[in-house]
């Protein structure tokens, strides 16, 4: 029986409040309206983002479906719709692409003014929302939300993906490796070569790392304090691996006097302390290095660098979502990981039963894992 145009009733995990648990509670989805696209999400990843949406370290307004990183399929469509339709596999985009606004027609914006972020909504267009549990409205999070068996999204936050899309793997290109990949090769466009230094390797560092051997860098040093990451970082291309726990100089002179006093060629901050983002500026070359902030900054955070670090010529850039253009790029990746050009199995390290999603984040307090996916 079609359930196009009616409420379906279904799971989801709400946080009702800040650093409360993911409570998995029955919620009521209203159809999609004009220009939506309601999809049944077939597994959603498990990013540190969701988990600063769900400690407050993001704000955000709850009650709050979060989650962002994910696969479905398209339930059912609201009028105007021309870009999917019913039964596509698709990915939401956390990152809309209208191409209307100055960020979409610039070929190297990608911060589209329809994105749900700095200050986030966590409403539809109209200023409402399509989701309530026991009468009243639930928040839905950065233009997604995906810990629920359905969810409703504008058009410019969908993209339709090759129907053989792997889940497991491609889920990933919701968020965690396209915002490593796309950090190397579209913010830094490393070039063949060179020598990359990549702070923090969890899951998007570990995508930064992927990215940097595809542009065919010949040094791609990984630096992380836990050195379980390191095997998996050397298996997808890391030459060298070292922890800052282990030295008693600052980790920028290391990585000079490991390059003969010049510098990376480019380095990448994942890990989002505004101490490791001075250390990669400071450990790039004077002159020609290129430092890439990948990490989100702590909210309140202010941090204070010598003018000189940039006046020689270094360049220091912020790349979210790796810079790319989420509706262009994503279907290119996804037939990327179709053809094996990319390895992301060793990216995902658990996948679990939706039910599960705090055993998940438990996972991912503990640096047990790398990704986890959910699977609805
Ligand atoms: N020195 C070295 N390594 C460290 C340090 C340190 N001082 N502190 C922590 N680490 C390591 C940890 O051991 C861990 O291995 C790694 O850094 C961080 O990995 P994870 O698994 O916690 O996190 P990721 O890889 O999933 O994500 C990290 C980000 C910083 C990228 C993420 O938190 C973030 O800020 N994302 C926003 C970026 C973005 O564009 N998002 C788009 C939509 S979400
Ligand atoms: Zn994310």
């Amino acid at each position: 029986m079609s359930t196009a145009g009616k409420v379906i009733k279904c799971k989801a995990a709400i946080v009702f409040e800040a650093k409360g648990p993911f409570k998995i509670v029955e919620i009521e989805v209203a159809p999609p309206k004009a220009h939506e696209v309601r999809i049944k999400i077939l597994a959603s990843g498990i990013c540190r983002t969701d988990d600063h949406a769900q400690d407050g370290e993001i704000k955000v307004s709850y009650p709050v479906i979060a989650g962002h990183e994910a696969i479905g399929i398209v339930e059912s469509i609201g009028e105007g719709v021309t870009c999917v339709k019913p039964g596509d596999k698709v990915i939401p985009l956390c990152v809309p692409q209208c191409g209307r606004c100055p960020p979409c027609k610039n070929p190297e914006g990608n911060m589209c003014e329809k994105s749900d972020f700095l200050p986030a909504k966590g409403l539809m267009y109209d200023g409402t929302s399509r989701f309530s549990h026991k009468g009243k409205i639930v928040h839905n999070f950065f233009s997604t939300s995906t810990f629920t068996e359905y969810t409703v999204v504008h058009e410019d936050a969908v993209v339709k993906v090759d129907p053989a899309a792997p889940i497991e793997k491609a889920v990933l290109i919701g968020c965690g490796f396209s915002t490593g990949y796309g950090a190397a090769t579209k913010t830094a466009k490393v070039r063949p070569g060179s020598t990359c230094a990549v702070f923090g390797l969890g899951g998007v560092g570990l995508s930064v790392v992927i990215g940097c051997k595809t542009s065919g860098a010949s040094r791609i040093i990984g630096i992380d304090i836990n050195k379980a990451k390191f095997p998996t970082a050397k298996e997808l291309g890391a030459t060298e691996c070292i922890s800052p726990l282990d030295f008693k100089k600052p980790i920028n002179e290391v990585l000079h006097d490991m390059t003969d006093g010049k510098g990376v060629d480019y380095s990448f901050e994942v890990i989002g302390h505004t101490d490791t983002m001075a250390a990669a500026l400071a450990s790039c070359n004077k002159n020609y290095g290129v430092s890439v902030m990948v990490g989100a900054p702590p909210s309140a955070a202010d941090m204070t660098i010598s003018p000189t670090l940039i006046f020689t010529g270094r360049t220091w850039k912020g790349s979210l979502f790796g810079g790319l253009k989420t509706k262009d790029d994503i279907p290119n990746l996804v037939l990327g990981v179709i053809e094996k050009k990319f390895n992301l199995d060793p990216l995902v390290t658990h996948v679990l039963p939706f039910e599960k999603i705090n055993e998940g984040f438990e996972l991912l307090h503990k640096g047990q894992s790398i990704r986890t996916v959910l699977k609805m």
